[in-house]
């Protein structure tokens, strides 16, 4: 039987089609309170939108860990046999809300894990390695990425400014000009954890990770101009392939490995490796195969599931803790902030955002939108001589916390043997890349400088380049100043 329409607290209401006036010419009259509430809840519909990574979709799926990686971390979820529900965010970085899916950028690929210990998110992106290695740079990056102040557009010119005068963006960039900077949909890209992570096993060794979650669909691009025309045809390309692969029952999966480091290798190695502008060489730390994580649910909504739902790098369980990535640490404290500004101080009581498989027993109570409590008789502070929770170091695991000395400085990493703002990206160029990547590579950057960079800028971009690799340097100038001649 079809529904009777309600006011949004169950009363039935009189009419859709006409709104209450005196007369059938008379002013509409103020107590047709369904009307005003019809209207005044429209213009409340929406929340902001994240300042960064506005554009996005996702679904539900699970981990199924295959492998044995026990001797390096306690934490629940990555145990043999363990199987855990996760949720993914998967979006772009710069554009907004309404902006195609098929613009060059890195994605976003948040997951969240419902674990027995409480929710853990891991919120990577598609690219091992950021822009920048101090989260005081970031609001910096960012607003060079997005609109200039006058005009409200984007600025090729802008982006170029700020890249070439941080030149520990080379390794980044030379990833998003290449074939990986647009991906062919959102299950034919790699998901990275990205910074270093610190595993702690049930003896309380700890080892530096970085995870890695390798697309069992294969790596697929799209090259420059196929994303201009999706960007045009159908604007929401990623999000529809995703949700409609899912509703056809192809459910994606990725393998997700790991790289482990002993921490005591950690000083001498070639590279800083709580720099998030340097991946490490998978020879020297090559993959261990944790598990399988599989996409098989869609949101029943995309606004309630979706759009609020919330991720957090603060978030990790006992096994798993922090490192000295300044990057890392300066998101521990801007995601629950974004979060509260975006969607509200009881943000964790959304059902998607909330602890499905922990209980919570929390001190937090009362604020707007707060819908949990705790039962009357749970007093309302600690510590108490009734029952009230406690805390218990031996379960919250250590923290994940490592050794540092040395007065407050304001100071770059300690650079090691191998460290270089354009080593890495070299490496990239030479020999990762294959000729036709190198060769898209070159068109790409020719392209996108020829769309308005100017002097001073444009000087400094073929530096930036024959400092990634004398040969690129050369044929990005020549490709520039030939088509800026045509
Ligand atoms: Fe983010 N980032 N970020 N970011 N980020 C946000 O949090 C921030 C960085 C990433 O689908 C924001 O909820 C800082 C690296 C993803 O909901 C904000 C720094 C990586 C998402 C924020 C970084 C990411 C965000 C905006 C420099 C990959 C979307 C809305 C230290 C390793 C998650 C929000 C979702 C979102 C802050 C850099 C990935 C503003 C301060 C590096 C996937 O809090």
């Amino acid at each position: 039987m079809t529904p009777r329409t309600t006011t949004n607290v169950g009363i039935p209401v009189a009419s859709d089609d006409e709104s209450l006036t005196a007369g059938t010419q008379g002013p509409i009259l103020l107590h047709d309170h369904y009307l005003i509430e019809k209207l005044a809840q429209f213009n409340r519909e929406r929340v902001p939108e994240r300042i960064v990574h506005a554009k996005g979709g996702g679904a539900f799926g699970e981990l199924v860990v295959t492998g044995d990686v026990s001797r390096y971390t306690k934490a629940k979820l990555f145990q043999p046999g363990a199987r855990t529900e996760s949720l993914v965010r998967f979006s772009t970085v710069a554009g907004e809300q309404g902006s195609p899916d098929t613009w060059r950028d890195p994605r976003g690929f948040a997951v969240k894990f419902y674990t027995e210990d409480g929710n853990y998110d891991l919120v990577g992106n598609n690219t091992p390695i950021f822009f920048i290695k101090d989260p005081i740079k970031f609001p910096d990056f960012i607003r060079s990425q997005k609109r200039l102040p006058g005009s409200g557009l984007r600025d090729h010119n802008m982006q170029w400014d700020f890249w070439t005068l941080r030149p520990e963006s080379a390794h980044q960039v030379t990833w998003l000009l290449g074939d990986r900077g647009i991906p062919k949909t959102w299950r034919h890209m790699d998901g990275f954890g990205s910074h270093t992570y610190q595993w702690v096993n049930a003896d309380g060794e700890r080892f530096w990770v970085k995870y890695h979650f390798k697309t069992d669909q294969g790596i697929e691009f799209l090259t420059q101009d196929q994303a201009d025309e999706l960007a045009g045809s159908d604007p929401d390309h990623h999000r529809k392939d995703l949700y409609e692969s899912i509703e056809r029952g192809e459910f994606p999966s990725w393998t997700l490995k790991v790289q482990i480091m002993p921490v005591a290798d950690a000083e001498n190695y070639r590279f800083n490796p709580f720099d998030l502008t340097k991946v490490w060489s998978q020879q020297d730390y090559p993959l261990i195969e944790v598990g399988t994580w599989t996409l098989n649910r869609n949101p029943e909504n995309f606004f309630s599931e979706i759009e609020l739902s919330s991720f957090e790098p603060s978030n990790v369980v006992p096994g798993i803790g922090f490192s000295p990535d300044k990057m890392l640490l300066g998101r521990v404290f801007s995601y629950a902030d974004a979060h509260r500004y975006r969607i509200g101080a009881n943000y964790a009581q959304l059902p998607v955002n909330s602890a499905k498989a922990a209980t919570v027993h929390s001190y937090s109570k009362e604020g707007a939108m707060a819908y949990r409590f705790n039962a009357p008789d749970v007093p309302v502070y600690a510590p108490n001589s009734y029952d009230g929770p406690h805390a218990d170091p031996a379960a919250a695991g250590d923290e994940g916390l490592w050794s540092f000395d040395g007065s407050a400085v304001r100071a770059g990493y300690i650079q090691h043997a191998e460290d270089g703002d354009f080593t890495q990206a070299g490496t990239l160029v030479r020999e990762v890349l294959d000729d036709g990547e190198r060769e898209r590579l070159v068109d790409n950057i020719v392209g996108h400088v020829l769309d308005g960079v100017r002097e001073p800028v444009l000087s400094r971009v073929f530096e930036y380049w024959r400092n990634v690799d004398e040969d690129l340097g050369k044929k990005v100038e020549e490709g520039v100043r030939q088509g800026s001649d045509s």
